[in-house]
């Protein structure tokens, strides 16, 4: 329900985001975009946001670019035989029209391999989403205390 009456509410235009930490290109939006801090010499670090799709035809977030590391891939943590693995995921992720796709839940991340350099509370980290059909968004991912999950961060941008 309250997807469906946040989809109303995006489609109407009504719901303006309390972030001001968000990007919009199109139909598009991001909302408050992080990445986990990391401990010293750690050589990857996972990214998490919000997309919402005020449009009405799916979009596809195909891959995410920065100088911060050597690529970015994405993944899905699964559980299998009680041991947790990591699912690359080369298609991406549909961003469904007049919804939302949470980067963050079913084990969902953006993985950031071969960092550049730490990742610090403080550090902003540019990057560039590439999406299928809304193009290139350049944006800037924040930094969360190690161990932030996607929902500890939506409370305070409803
Ligand atoms: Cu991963």
């Amino acid at each position: 329900m309250k997807k469906l009456l946040l989809a109303l509410g995006l489609l109407a235009g009504l719901i303006v985001p309390a972030s001001a930490h968000g990007f919009t290109i199109g139909e598009i939006e991001i909302v408050h975009p992080f990445l986990r801090a990391t401990p010293p010499k750690a050589t990857t670090a996972a990214g998490y946001m919000v997309i919402r799709n005020g449009g009405s035809t799916p979009d596809r977030l195909l891959r995410i670019e920065t100088t911060a590391a050597e690529k970015v891939e994405f993944h899905r943590t699964v559980i299998e035989g009680g041991i947790a693995k990591m699912q690359p995921i080369k298609e991406g992720f549909e961003i469904p029209a007049g919804d939302e796709f949470r980067l963050g839940a079913d084990g969902t991340h953006a993985m950031l391999v071969g960092l550049t350099g730490p990742i610090d509370l403080g550090f902003l980290m540019d990057a560039t989403l590439v999406f299928d059909k809304a193009g290139a968004l350049p944006m800037t991912f924040e930094v969360e205390p190690a161990g932030t999950k996607l929902e500890d961060t939506e409370a305070h941008h409803e």
